[in-house]
């Protein structure tokens, strides 16, 4: 067998859907061919007449998947730095939004960047989290609602996945926050579910995303938009149930979503419904976290039910300005009380289901892209327990 390259001596975290746990193989290897992983299991599996174009020697070091950051709102233009002052001196959020602050004052700042600008702004947070072992992002629009800048905006999202060796899964959320210029929120809605078609025929989106909550969209509205994606052929996600329980996770779970994310307020009759349907929940700390939240998402109702869970970080400029999965896990950890099995499972395998994407990476099996993070800790739970300390020894994308 002849591999372009592989990697010996290695510890591998496959989560091979069929293991328990990580799935773990000590005394380890892994080679790739033509960017794809051409074998990943026991050194002592390999086949006898195999040979490498370069071979390295990890000296026990863990691999595991690339990481998938299967949440983020990556490209938008300015900061709210000073909003967080303001809310540290004791302003309410609402004081902030009714003054500009808030969403609007990122569209704004979003509105007034040109692709170049938007491109320039998000490289900084991409490289972030691409030190950290990333090799798959998902990035929503959501902050230029009208379709100039929203077009924009995706358009700036795809061009990062040419600007670094990166997949880019891109999600239109028109359905964030009413713009401005709109009194009635279901003409907006209208508007949202016109740019639809022309986002799918550009291949602009590979998912429609909505913000279900009081403050945001109805069911009803919500409803509407999943009717537009699903008659353009594009998946749906939601955020869902963050701050009260409009039944969003039942109403993701019934139009077939990939994920229903946030679900801090969602019950059992949610869990169940995502179960059946299939729909992955995807927890995002870092909002619970910078929000100080105090209602937990129903972990147990999830698990029970075998609702598949991700972990990822909402990566947005109001309520998780947050550049690192690695951090996230330990949110997750300190937060949730997730495991360091589901933590690490969150990033890789769940994250990569939540974008519909398992079929090409998440796990460390044959066929699949070899994208890595090969780390430099004595066990896997260290990725999970150091807080602002980055292990990443090496990152590997397509093989190389
Ligand atoms: N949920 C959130 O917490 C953010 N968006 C969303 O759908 C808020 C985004 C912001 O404040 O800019
Ligand atoms: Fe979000």
């Amino acid at each position: 067998m002849q591999f372009d390259k592989i990697w010996l001596d290695a510890r591998l975290v496959t989560l091979k859907p069929a293991e328990t746990g990580l799935g773990i193989i000590e005394n380890g290897a892994i080679a790739t061919k033509d960017g794809r992983i051409a074998f990943a299991g026991l050194l002592s599996e390999l086949p006898g007449n195999w040979s490498a174009r370069e071979t390295v020697r990890l000296d026990g070091r863990w691999v595991t998947p690339g990481l998938v950051d299967c949440h983020t709102h990556l490209v938008y233009g300015g900061n709210r730095a000073h909003e967080f002052e303001l809310r540290l001196a004791g302003a309410s959020y609402e004081e902030i939004a009714r003054s500009g602050g808030g969403i609007l004052s990122t569209v704004k700042a979003t509105r007034a960047a040109s692709e170049d600008d938007l491109v320039n702004a998000s490289l900084p947070r991409l490289d972030h989290l691409i030190a950290e072992g990333v090799t798959t992002i998902e990035i929503k629009s959501g902050y230029g609602l009208d379709r100039d800048s929203e077009f924009r905006v995706l358009r700036a999202a795809r061009r990062l996945a040419r600007e670094r060796p990166i997949e880019v899964a891109t999600t239109f959320l028109g359905a964030h926050a009413l713009p401005p210029e709109y009194a009635d929120r279901d003409r907006y809605i209208d508007y949202v579910c016109d740019m639809i078609p022309a986002i799918a025929r550009d291949h602009l989106a590979d998912a429609v995303d909505a913000f279900c909550e009081g403050i945001a969209f109805s069911p009803e509205q919500t409803a509407r938009v999943f009717k537009a994606a699903k008659t353009a052929g594009l998946a749906v996600k939601l955020h869902a149930d963050q701050l009260s329980n409009l039944h969003g996770a039942r109403l993701a779970a019934e139009y077939g979503a990939l994920s229903a994310d946030h679900l801090e307020y969602t019950d059992e009759d949610g869990a169940i419904a995502m179960a059946k349907a299939g729909t992955t929940a995807v927890l995002l700390p870092g909002a619970f976290y910078m929000l100080r939240e105090k209602q937990m998402p129903p972990l147990d109702a999830f698990r029970r039910h075998g609702v598949k869970i991700a972990v990822a970080t909402d990566c947005n400029p109001g309520t998780s300005p947050l550049t690192s999965l690695l951090l996230t896990m330990n949110m997750g950890a300190t937060l949730f009380r997730l495991t360091v099995d589901e933590l690490i499972a969150g990033v890789t395998r769940e994250a990569a289901r939540a974008l519909g994407r398992l079929h090409e990476v998440g796990t460390l099996e044959t066929g699949k892209w070899c994208d890595l993070a090969i780390w430099d800790v004595e066990r896997p739970a260290e990725l999970v327990y150091r807080i602002g300390f980055n292990p990443l020894f090496q990152r590997v994308w397509r093989g190389a």
